[in-house]
């Protein structure tokens, strides 16, 4: 009897909200860009499209509605890949400003980050050699170190507030202790399996880009959640492509995107989010896999639909 191949789900991340439109032209903030690329992205082989609004004009991540709505039915007219909103929103952002677009848009997935960090890339964290600290400033700002509050409790009203949606989460896990949270919150009735989760390598503030600590990862996940749950991985940077290869290979589904590396290979810039998911996708059906449609990956997911 011949087994179904499994399918790998191709995630295309198409702005995010830490790179800056300073870094590269390629970086989409404009609606009409976002969704173009979104699209673009969803024609090279992108199941899953992991979204960001952004402010029009200045390009900084924003939670605003309308900037949602500029793109959103665009990208539904065209494409029917799955839509995934983020709930990452800024680092100053509450959860309940984090997470109102999903809630407005009910998207058919949205991100759910799994605990509070430092959260930097290593050009802005580099800023610390010129820190002055003065003992008398406010607590807690957005230049004060990049912290990326997800507390329990963050966590919690987030899970309540969207769980009549419907909508499935892309788990995002940046450390092996945020494994153990998913974990702690299933067991106290807050997720259900089977989870969706994103490992995320190579933020700093989280766990560095390499195969051991993938490796680490996914036995570490399958101790806690056995074989009932879903994964993908995301490398930050330049381990973007090596990851999603080995990702591939051990089982899971890839991310790739301008949100988490804005090259195609070292040095180089990336033109757009498509020529990203064009690449993996060759590089993972050169090497046998198959890649999930729209409907393949609803179905792998149990999403809503
Ligand atoms: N805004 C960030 C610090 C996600 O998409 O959920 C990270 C983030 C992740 O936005
Ligand atoms: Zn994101």
């Amino acid at each position: 009897m011949s087994k179904a191949p499994r399918k790998v789900i191709i995630t295309c991340a198409v702005t995010g909200a830490i790179h800056t439109p300073t870094m590269s032209d390629a970086l989409p903030y404009k609606a009409e860009d976002i969704a173009r690329q979104a699209i673009e992205a969803a024609e090279a082989g992108a199941a899953v499209l992991h979204l960001h609004a952004r402010h029009p004009q200045t390009g900084a991540v924003s939670i605003d509605q309308e900037h949602f709505r500029a793109f959103l039915p665009v990208i539904h007219a065209s494409t029917d890949a799955v839509v995934n909103l983020s709930t990452g929103g800024s680092l100053t952002n509450t959860v309940a400003e984090r997470t109102a677009p999903a809630l407005r848009f009910s998207p058919e997935m949205c991100s759910l980050n799994m605990g509070s960090m430092n959260f930097a890339m290593h050009p802005l964290a580099q800023r610390y050699k010129t820190w002055k600290f003065d003992w008398e400033e406010p607590y807690l700002r957005e230049s004060d170190g990049y912290i990326f509050r997800n507390t329990f409790r963050d966590i919690a009203q987030a899970a309540h507030a969207l769980e009549p949606h419907g909508i499935k989460f892309e788990h995002e896990c940046y450390d092996v202790g945020q494994l153990y949270n998913l974990k702690f919150c299933m067991d106290t009735g807050l997720f259900k399996a089977p989870v969706f989760i994103q490992f995320v390598l190579g933020i700093l503030g989280g766990i560095g880009a390499d195969l051991d600590n993938l490796a680490f990862m996914k036995r570490t996940a399958d101790k806690l959640f056995g074989k009932d749950y879903q994964w993908s991985v995301l490398g930050a940077g330049a381990s973007q492509m090596n990851l999603a290869v080995a990702a591939a290979a051990m089982g899971g589904h890839v991310r790739v995107g301008l949100e988490d590396s804005l090259f195609i290979t070292r040095g180089k810039l990336a033109a757009s989010n498509a020529q990203q998911v064009r690449k993996v996708r060759a590089l993972l059906e050169d090497l046998g896999h198959e890649i999930a449609t729209p409907d393949e990956a609803r179905a792998i997911l149990a999403l809503k639909g």
